[in-house]
């Protein structure tokens, strides 16, 4: 049996971070978080671009655009349930535009988009008593770059 495993390792690796400014107390934390883990990683600071967009919705066009010259990319966002279905177009979109910019480019985008019913509850993964999506998702980003270079680049039939 052969198993393939990443590793937490960010030396040598180029990472894109795409953050939101929408709800930006929330994102603000959620990037400090991610940048905290990639740098205790070893990755280094020259290797770590960091793309800013409107919102949520704007996370996977970026993201696209970072992929072509990085090992992996970090979302970052923040929806939080308003009064009308706003808030489930903006996050399936996030979502949806994330999964697929990784699966057809082959270079992970992982997802650090909070979708909450309150401020509080975003509060509470932002650094709060829940953790931190930032450090998650820069976590699931270095992981899935190790890994992926390390498995062949062509699927088998
Ligand atoms: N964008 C977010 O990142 N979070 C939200 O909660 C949000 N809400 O609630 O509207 C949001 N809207 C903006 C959206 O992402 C786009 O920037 C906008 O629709 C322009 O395309």
């Amino acid at each position: 049996m052969k198993i393939t495993k990443g590793h937490l390792d960010a030396g040598g690796l180029r990472f894109g971070i795409v953050v939101s400014k929408f709800n930006e107390l929330i994102t603000s934390r959620l990037l400090g978080g991610a940048l905290e883990v990639l740098t205790k990683a070893g990755a280094e600071d020259q290797a770590i671009e960091v793309a800013e967009v409107p919102g949520a919705f704007e996370i996977p066009t970026a993201a696209r655009l970072l992929l072509a010259r990085t090992d992996g990319v970090v979302g970052l966002g923040c929806v939080i349930r308003g009064e009308t279905v706003h808030f489930e177009h903006v996050a399936g979109q996030a979502a949806a535009g994330i999964r697929e910019a990784g699966q057809t480019t082959g270079v992970p985008v992982t997802f650090g988009v909070l979708t909450t019913e309150t401020l509080e509850q975003a509060l509470d993964r932002a650094g709060g008593k829940h953790g931190n999506k930032g450090w998650d998702a820069a976590t699931a980003a270095i992981e899935m770059s190790s890994l992926l270079e390390q498995l062949p680049k062509e699927a088998e039939p």
